[in-house]
Formats: C-alpha cells, sequence, structure tokens
C-alpha cells in the first residue's frame, strides 16, 4: 500500500467534483444491495469508463451499463487517467471507475476487492471532501488490521499483496473539509477489471 497525501490541490480537487457533478447528472448515483439480503449499502455509487462496478440481489458484477438507465458509463476525465498514468505503474489504462459518495453516517465494512479478473493491476484510490477512517489488514477475515486517515486530494495505491487485502472505511469524519458545501466524502477507485492481451 502506497499512500500519496495531498497529490491534488484545491483548483483540482474542485475541477474534478465538477466533472462529477456533471458524470452524476448522465450517471445518477444509485444505491446498491447485499446479494440475496437486498441489504442496501450506506454508501451510495456510480462509476465512469467502459466498465462500472454494480451490486444487486444477484450479485456483483462489472457491466457496460447503468443499472438503471441502461445507458453507458460517462467517460474517466483525463486528469484521473494521468492519476493512474503516473502513480500505477501499471501500462495499461483502467476500465472502470467507481464512485463512492459517502453522505453522514455512511460507512464500508471489510471486504476484499475479488470481483476482477486483473489482480496485477492495483486499484488506485482518490480522496475527495471530509476526511475518511480507512482500515486495512490481510488476505485473512479476522487478523490484524491498521487504519490511516483519507484526506481530500489523497491518492492511495493498492498494489502487490495489499490488492487483495481486507479494507473498509470505518468512518467519515464530518466537518474536516470545505470541498463539498453539503459535506460528506467521495472516493474514486481506478480498476483494471480484464487481463490485458499481449503484454
Ligand atoms: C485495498 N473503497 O470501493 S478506497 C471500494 O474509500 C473501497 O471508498 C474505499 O474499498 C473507499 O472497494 C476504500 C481504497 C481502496 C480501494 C480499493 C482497494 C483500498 C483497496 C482494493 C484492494 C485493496
Ligand atoms: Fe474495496
Amino acid at each position: 500500500m502506497k499512500h500519496f497525501p495531498e497529490v491534488l490541490d484545491r483548483t483540482a480537487q474542485e475541477t474534478l467534483v465538477e466533472a462529477l457533478r456533471a458524470a452524476v447528472k448522465q450517471a445518477p448515483l444509485f444505491t446498491p444491495v447485499m446479494p440475496r439480503t437486498g441489504r442496501p449499502f450506506s454508501v451510495r455509487m456510480t462509476n465512469l469508463g467502459p466498465l462500472g462496478w454494480v451490486a444487486d440481489r444477484n450479485g456483483y458484477r462489472y457491466q457496460q451499463v447503468h443499472p438503471e438507465t441502461g445507458q453507458p458509463w460517462p467517460a474517466m476525465p483525463e486528469l484521473l487517467l494521468e492519476l493512474w498514468q503516473r502513480y500505477a505503474g501499471y501500462a495499461h489504462p483502467p476500465e472502470a471507475c467507481l464512485v463512492n459518495f459517502y453522505q453522514q453516517g455512511a460507512k464500508m465494512g471489510l471486504h476484499q476487492d475479488k470481483d476482477e479478473e486483473d489482480f496485477d493491476a492495483p486499484v488506485l484510490s482518490v480522496s475527495l471532501g471530509d476526511t475518511g477512517v480507512f482500515r486495512w489488514g490481510g488476505h485473512e477475515r479476522g487478523g490484524k488490521t491498521q487504519t490511516v486517515k483519507l484526506s481530500s486530494g489523497d491518492v492511495l495505491v493498492m498494489g502487490g499483496a495489499s490488492r487483495l487485502s481486507f479494507h473498509g472505511i470505518d468512518r467519515v469524519l464530518s466537518g474536516t473539509s470545505t470541498l463539498l458545501k453539503e459535506g460528506g466524502r467521495i472516493n474514486l477507485t481506478m480498476r483494471r477489471v480484464t487481463k490485458p492481451i499481449a503484454m
């Protein structure tokens, strides 16, 4: 795991939020639900790029269209592709950018990201808005964990062994950022989904 604090300055953060506001008009935030139980996530989501991650009663998967509108996901902003090129250390472009929106009280329980075919590629995360308390551990549920605070403009790269580590967001510290007028936290995770061909 590599944490790069304050990669994006305030202007870059504001530019990205504006791009996300436009994207959300085209691909509205949806509330994913747990497969089988149908229990809703407290985080709302949308996606950017050729593929998007969705969760419904049938399971977790990547798909080319928004689950409610049936339309393709909006393109990934150039700034995000530049961050991938600079920090991911991976020769192929990301295929999905999951947008997580945390409003008051939202959190994300410990989980592994295993719905991708390609675990050689890292996952690159960008945090915006209020600070999130990120928890991560090893490859076993119930193992030792540690926490790090993710602030607005921070980049986190989970590659190598950390790619399959259990991780989640314990809580969001309200009032820690003025980026989003109504408060809350946005996390962007760029992912490679398929195995690249002809490496
Ligand atoms: C470690 N998101 O979307 S970002 C997720 O802040 C997710 O919204 C959290 O976990 C968030 O799946 C954490 C940091 C992160 C993202 C992906 C990872 C850590 C990761 C994938 C593998 C291991
Ligand atoms: Fe995750």
